[in-house]
C-alpha cells in the first residue's frame, strides 16, 4: 500500500494504517519510527536464527567441539556433493533428500580431530562411522576410532587414531539423509498451485550457516573451495544450479554441473523444479530468469527482469573494472522465499515479488523493487561472492556495499527515474531513527563478538544494510565516485576469490587518495574508524551570528545514558558540503574538532544551508534567524532552489524532539499546500507520522486529522485533475506516480470525502464487472480505503481475490489492504490466519502482523496476540521465518505511556526463560523509545495541540 510499497526497501510489505474517521494507509514509510527496515528485501535479513538465542549461553569452551568457530587445523579445497530430492512425500509423509559428498582439504597444522559442520542430517554408517576418510594421491590415512553428531555447536566430529600430516591432502566421504522441509533454510520445499495441480519446488537459502543442512561442509565464509554439483531428479523436472549443466555429464535423470571457482559455502544454490525461463544470450554470458511456468511463459512475467539485467551487469563490470566471474548469470523466481532475495553465485534467487514483473497488474513501484533489488544482488557476485568477508562481523562492508551501489546500478538501467534520490529517504533518514538511540551498535563488530548463528542473523539488521549504505555514499562523495571506484577496482583486483576484512578496502582507497593527491584532514582508516567503531552520528549546530560550529552524539533523548564506551568520545570527523543565499556550490568544509569557527557562516542577511542532498551522516541544527529565513525562503513558494526545499528532507521532528521547538517542526509543513513534488511532500509525510503515532488516540488527533486534509486536499484535486480523475496515472514519471500515491492515500485516509467516493465507486465496479478498474500505482491506497469504510462483505471480497491473486505483487497489495479494516472481530480472525500457513504464507507471516499493528484499532490487538502467543511463535517460527526483531518494533510504535512501559517491561521478565532470538536488540530499543516517547508527550503535548488547534481551520 501506498508509498511503503514503492518505497522498495522500507517496508515493502507492511502497510501503514491511519487511524481516521476512515482509516487507511498513510505513504509516510514510517521512516521516522519503524526504525527497523523490513529485511524482507535484503539478502536474508529476517532469519531468526535456529532456536537458539543470543543470549543463551555458549557451550564450554574445553573441547573444539564445543566452540562454535572451527579450528584452523584443515582448510577445504574442493567438494563433490550428488542431491536426490523427493518431491513427493514418502511412506511417512515426509519430504526427504538423499545425498552424498565427499571434500577433500588440505591439513595446514597437525591434528587427530576433523570437525565439519552438519546439522539436521542422518548419515548413513559406513561401517561403525559417519564418514570415510582416504589420504589424496597414495599413501595412507589414519584410522577413524570414533565419530558422533554434536548437534549443540552443528558439528559432525572425526576423531581419528593418530594425526593427520601437515601438508598432506585427504578425502572425508560421507552419506546422508535430511528432510526437504518447509522451513525456508538449506535445502527446502517451496509449494504452489497453477491450474489447480499442486507443484514442489526443492531450493536453497544457505545464508548464513544453513549450507550444513544440505551436505556436511565447513561452512565458514572463510573456507572457501570449489564445488562439483550433480543433483538426481525426476526426469521430467529441471535442475539449475551455481554453474552451467556439464555437458558430458548429462543424463536424463542426472544432472551434473561444471565444478565452481573457489567460493564459500553460504553462496551454494541448487533448485529441481518444472520452472520455465526465458533467455538473453545477446552478450557472450547466458542470462535467463525462471519462475512458475505460468508467470513466465503466459503471463510474460519475466521480461523485465530479463530487460534490465544484462544492462546492470554491464555496467557493474565497467564500475568494478572486472569481468563477469561466471559463464552465466541465473534469477529464479520463488513462490517461498524468507529474505528478499539471495545473492547465490551465477543462480540469484528472489522472492516472486522482487524478480517478476506484471505488465497489468504491477505498478511503477513494483518495477522499481525489481530493478533495486537486482542491482543489490548483482552488485554481490563481485563484491561480496568474488571477494568475500572473512568473517559476519564485518557483514557491514558486503551489505552496506551493496545497499549503496544498488542505486547507481539501478539508475543505469531506467536513467530518467533519478533514483538515486531516494537513498536520502529510503537509506539515510530511515537508519537515523534507530541509530540515534543509546541502544544502538556500531557498524563494526568484533570477530570473537559474533559466533553463534543466532548472533550471525542478528547482525543482518538496518545498521549493516542502510547505515552502511549511507555511510559509504558520504565517503564516496567526499572522494569522488571516479576515485572510490579505482580504490574499488584495485582492492577487487587483489583479492579476487579470496577473503578480506573490511581495512583492506580503506588501504586500497588510501592508495587511490594518494594516487592522486587528494587533501584529507587524515588517512581514510582515521576518518573512517569515527563512524565504524562507534555507534550514532553527530548533530552539527552553526550560529549564523558568529560563524560558530560544534558538534555533538545526537540522541533521540538527551538525558539518555550511554554505557558504550568509545575511543573517540563521540566525535567525529564530518565532511560538510554548504551553501548559502548568494554563494552555491562551495567546498567541503571539514570540522575535526567539538568545536570551531568558520567565518563563511558568519551571515547577517541571507541564510545558510549545510550538508546538500544529505551526502553526510549527520543532522544539522541552526540558530533561530537561520531556521527562519530558511522557512520564509520555503513559504516564498516554488521558485526556491531544490536544495533548499530539501531542507525539509530531514525529518526534523527528531531535532525538535531534542533540540528546537516542536512549534518549527510543524512549521516545516505549512507550505505543503502549496507543494505537488514527491521528495517534499514524503518527507513532510514521515515527519507528521510520528505525531500520528504519538496522537492517533489522543484528543490531538481531531484537529490533527482536520489539517492534514487541508493540507493534502489541494495536492488531491492537482492531481485528480492532471489525470483525468486518476484515468492517466501511469504516464507520469516515477516521482510523479509515487507523489499521486502520496496524494490518494493521505486523501483517503485523512476522510477526503471524494477520495473515498472514488475508492467505493471503483468497488462498485469491480464487484459488479469483475474487472478491476483501479490503475496499479494507486491499489494498495484505495484497497486499503475499500477495506476501512466497507465492511464484512468487502473483506471477503478482497480476501477471495487475494487468494486468486496471479502475480504475487498484487497479492502483497491485497494482503496490507485487508488490515485495513476497522472491525476488530474481522482483525483478530486475520491474526489468526498468519498461524495457519495454508492461508498466509510463512513468508508472509510477520508483515501482515505488523500491518495490523500499524492500524490505530489492530495495534491493541496484535500486542495481546504477541503476549499470549509468545511460546509458540518462538517454538514452532524460531527457525527462521520469523522476524521477531520486526514484530517487536512495529507492536511498539506507539508506545508513549507508563502503563505501555510496564507492560513491556513485564513482557521481559515473563518470557526471559524462553528468550528473544534476533529480536533481542530490538526489544532494549523498544525501551528505550517508548521511554523517549513518554518524555516527548509529556513535554509537547499541550504545545502540539495548540498548534494544530490553530492551523486546522
Ligand atoms: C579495465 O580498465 C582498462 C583500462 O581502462 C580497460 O582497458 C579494460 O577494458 C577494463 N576492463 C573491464 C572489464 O572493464
Ligand atoms: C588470499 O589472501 C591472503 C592474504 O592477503 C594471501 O596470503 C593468500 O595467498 C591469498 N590466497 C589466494 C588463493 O589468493
Ligand atoms: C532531561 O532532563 C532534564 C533535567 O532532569 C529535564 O528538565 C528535561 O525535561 C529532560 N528532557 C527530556 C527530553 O526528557
Ligand atoms: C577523549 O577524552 C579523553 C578525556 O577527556 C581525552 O584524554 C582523549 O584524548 C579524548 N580522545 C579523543 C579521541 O578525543
Ligand atoms: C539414468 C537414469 O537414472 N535413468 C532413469 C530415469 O528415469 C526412468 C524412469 O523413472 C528410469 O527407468 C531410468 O532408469
Ligand atoms: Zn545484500
Amino acid at each position: 500500500m501506498a508509498a511503503g510499497f514503492f518505497i522498495s526497501k522500507t517496508v515493502a510489505i507492511v502497510a501503514i494504517v491511519l487511524g481516521v474517521g476512515a482509516v487507511a494507509t498513510i505513504i509516510a514509510l514510517s521512516v521516522v519510527y519503524a526504525q527497523e527496515k523490513n529485511k524482507t528485501t535484503s539478502d536474508v535479513g529476517t532469519t531468526a536464527g535456529p532456536g537458539t538465542t543470543t543470549t543463551a549461553s555458549t557451550p564450554a569452551p574445553n573441547n573444539p567441539w564445543n566452540r562454535w568457530r572451527l579450528p584452523a587445523t584443515l582448510k577445504p579445497e574442493s567438494y563433490e556433493v550428488t542431491l536426490q530430492p523427493f518431491l513427493t512425500p514418502d511412506a511417512n509423509n515426509m519430504y526427504i533428500f538423499k545425498g552424498n559428498s565427499s571434500v577433500v582439504f588440505v591439513c595446514e597444522q597437525a591434528t587427530d580431530l576433523i570437525l565439519i559442520h552438519s546439522n539436521k542430517l542422518n548419515y548413513s554408517m559406513q561401517g561403525s562411522f559417519h564418514a570415510t576418510l582416504q589420504a589424496e594421491g597414495g599413501g595412507s590415512a589414519p584410522a577413524i576410532s570414533r565419530t558422533w553428531l554434536e548437534t549443540s555447536t552443528q558439528y559432525l566430529v572425526v576423531q581419528l587414531s593418530a594425526p593427520l600430516q601437515q601438508g598432506q591432502r585427504y578425502r572425508l566421504f560421507s552419506s546422508f539423509t535430511g528432510e526437504l522441509a518447509d522451513d525456508l533454510a538449506g535445502f527446502y520445499r517451496s509449494e504452489y498451485t497453477e491450474s489447480g495441480i499442486q507443484h514442489v519446488v526443492a531450493t536453497t537459502q544457505m545464508q548464513a550457516a544453513d549450507a550444513r543442512k544440505a551436505f556436511p561442509c565447513f561452512d565458514e565464509p572463510a573456507m572457501k573451495a570449489t564445488f562439483k554439483v550433480t543433483m538426481i531428479h525426476p526426469s521430467e523436472y529441471k535442475a539449475i544450479s551455481n554453474m552451467p549443466v556439464d555437458i558430458d555429464g548429462q543424463s536424463w535423470n542426472v544432472t551434473e554441473f561444471d565444478t565452481t571457482p573457489r567460493m564459500s559455502t553460504y553462496l551454494l544454490a541448487f533448485i529441481v523444479s518444472n520452472f520455465s525461463y526465458v533467455e538473453d544470450n545477446s552478450s557472450n554470458k547466458q542470462i535467463r530468469i525462471w519462475g512458475r511456468p505460468k508467470a513466465i511463459d503466459d503471463e510474460g512475467q519475466g521480461e523485465y527482469a530479463l530487460s534490465v539485467t544484462g544492462r546492470i551487469l554491464t555496467f557493474f563490470e565497467g564500475h568494478y573494472n572486472t569481468t563477469y566471474p561466471l559463464p552465466k548469470s541465473d534469477q529464479v523466481g520463488l513462490p517461498d522465499f524468507n529474505a528478499g532475495a539471495m545473492e547465490n553465485w551465477g543462480l540469484v534467487t528472489y522472492r516472486e515479488n522482487s524478480l517478476l514483473f506484471h505488465p497489468e497488474y504491477s505498478s511503477i513501484a513494483n518495477k522499481e523493487r525489481v530493478v533495486t533489488v537486482i542491482a543489490h544482488e548483482l552488485a554481490h557476485q563481485w563484491f561480496g561472492n568474488l571477494v568475500t568477508l572473512r568473517w559476519w562481523n564485518d557483514l557491514w562492508l558486503n551489505e552496506g556495499f551493496a545497499s549503496y551501489v544498488e542505486y547507481l546500478g539501478a539508475d543505469s538501467a531506467e536513467q530518467s527515474w533519478n533514483i538515486k534520490d531516494l537513498m536520502v529517504l529510503n537509506e539515510v533518514h530511515d537508519v537515523m531513527a534507530t541509530d540515534a538511540l543509546a541502544s544502538s551498535h556500531p557498524l563494526s563488530f568484533r570477530e570473537e563478538e559474533i559466533n553463534t548463528p543466532a548472533q550471525i542473523s542478528e547482525v543482518f539488521d538496518s545498521i549493516a544494510y542502510s547505515k552502511g549504505a549511507s555511510v559509504l555514499r558520504m565517503l564516496s562523495t567526499f572522494l569522488t565516485e571516479e576515485i572510490f571506484k579505482q580504490g574499488l577496482q584495485s582492492y577487487l583486483h587483489t583479492f579476487s576469490y579470496n577473503n578480506t576484512v573490511y581495512t583492506d578496502l580503506w588501504v586500497h582507497l588510501q592508495e587511490a587518495v594518494q594516487k592522486n593527491n587528494v587533501q584529507l584532514p587524515g588517512t581514510i582508516s582515521s576518518i573512517m574508524d569515527r563512524w565504524t567503531l562507534q555507534m550514532g552520528f553527530p548533530v552539527v549546530t552553526v550560529n549564523t551570528a558568529d560563524g560558530t560550529i560544534s558538534q555533538k552524539h545526537f540522541l533521540l533523548d538527551p538525558n539518555s545514558t550511554v554505557d558504550r564506551p568509545s575511543d573517540f568520545n563521540y566525535t567525529w570527523i564530518v565532511p560538510i558540503t554548504w551553501m548559502t543565499g548568494n554563494n552555491q556550490g562551495n567546498e567541503t568544509y571539514w570540522l575535526t574538532k567539538v568545536s570551531d569557527t568558520n567565518s563563511n557562516f558568519t551571515l547577517s542577511t541571507t541564510w545558510l544551508l549545510l550538508n546538500i542532498n544529505v551526502t553526510g551522516y549527520f543532522r544539522v541544527n541552526y540558530n533561530q534567524e537561520n531556521w527562519d529565513r530558511l522557512l520564509s525562503q520555503l513559504n516564498a513558494g516554488h521558485t526556491v532552489h531544490g536544495a533548499l526545499r530539501a531542507v525539509l528532507w530531514d525529518p526534523s521532528r527528531h531535532l525538535a524532539q531534542a533540540y528546537v521547538d516542536v512549534t518549527l517542526a510543524l512549521n516545516t509543513t505549512l507550505f505543503l499546500s502549496q507543494e505537488t513534488e514527491y521528495m517534499p511532500w514524503q518527507a513532510a509525510l514521515t515527519n507528521l507520522k510520528y505525531f500520528q503515532r504519538m496522537f492517533d488516540r489522543s484528543e490531538v488527533f481531531g484537529d490533527m486529522s482536520k489539517y492534514i486534509k487541508k493540507q493534502v486536499t489541494p495536492l488531491f484535486r492537482h492531481y485528480q485533475n492532471i489525470t483525468g480523475n486518476w484515468q492517466n496515472t501511469s504516464s507520469g514519471d516515477l516521482m510523479t506516480q509515487y507523489v499521486e500515491a502520496n496524494a490518494v492515500s493521505t486523501a483517503c485516509s485523512y476522510g477526503v470525502s471524494e477520495c473515498q467516493n472514488l475508492a467505493m465507486n471503483y468497488f462498485n465496479e469491480w464487484n459488479t464487472t469483475n474487472n478491476n478498474p483501479v490503475p496499479p500505482i494507486l491499489r494498495s491506497a484505495i484497497y486499503c480505503s475499500m477495506v476501512a469504510t466497507g465492511g464484512e462483505e468487502v473483506w471477503d471480497f478482497l480476501w477471495q481475490k487475494f487468494q486468486e491473486a496471479p502475480v504475487v505483487s498484487e497479492a502483497d497489495k491485497l494482503r496490507s489492504a485487508l488490515a485495513c479494516s476497522r472491525e476488530p472481530w474481522i482483525l483478530n480472525r486475520y491474526l489468526q490466519y498468519t498461524l495457519d500457513p495454508t492461508k498466509i504464507r510463512r513468508q508472509d507471516a510477520t508483515s501482515t502482523i505488523n500491518s495490523v499493528a500499524s492500524n490505530v484499532v489492530g495495534q491493541p490487538l496484535v500486542w495481546d496476540f504477541i503476549r499470549g502467543n509468545w511460546r509458540t511463535l518462538f517454538s514452532q517460527y524460531g527457525g527462521g521465518s520469523f522476524s521477531f526483531s520486526n514484530l517487536i518494533s512495529g507492536v511498539t510504535q506507539r508506545f508513549s505511556s507508563e502503563f505501555e512501559l510496564q507492560q513491556l517491561e513485564q513482557f521481559k521478565k515473563d518470557n526471559e526463560d524462553i528468550g528473544f532470538g534476533s529480536g533481542t536488540r530490538a526489544l532494549e530499543q523498544a525501551l528505550e523509545r517508548t521511554r523517549a516517547n513518554i518524555n516527548w508527550v509529556k513535554e509537547n503535548q499541550a504545545a502540539v495541540m495548540q498548534w494544530f488547534k490553530e492551523h486546522s481551520s
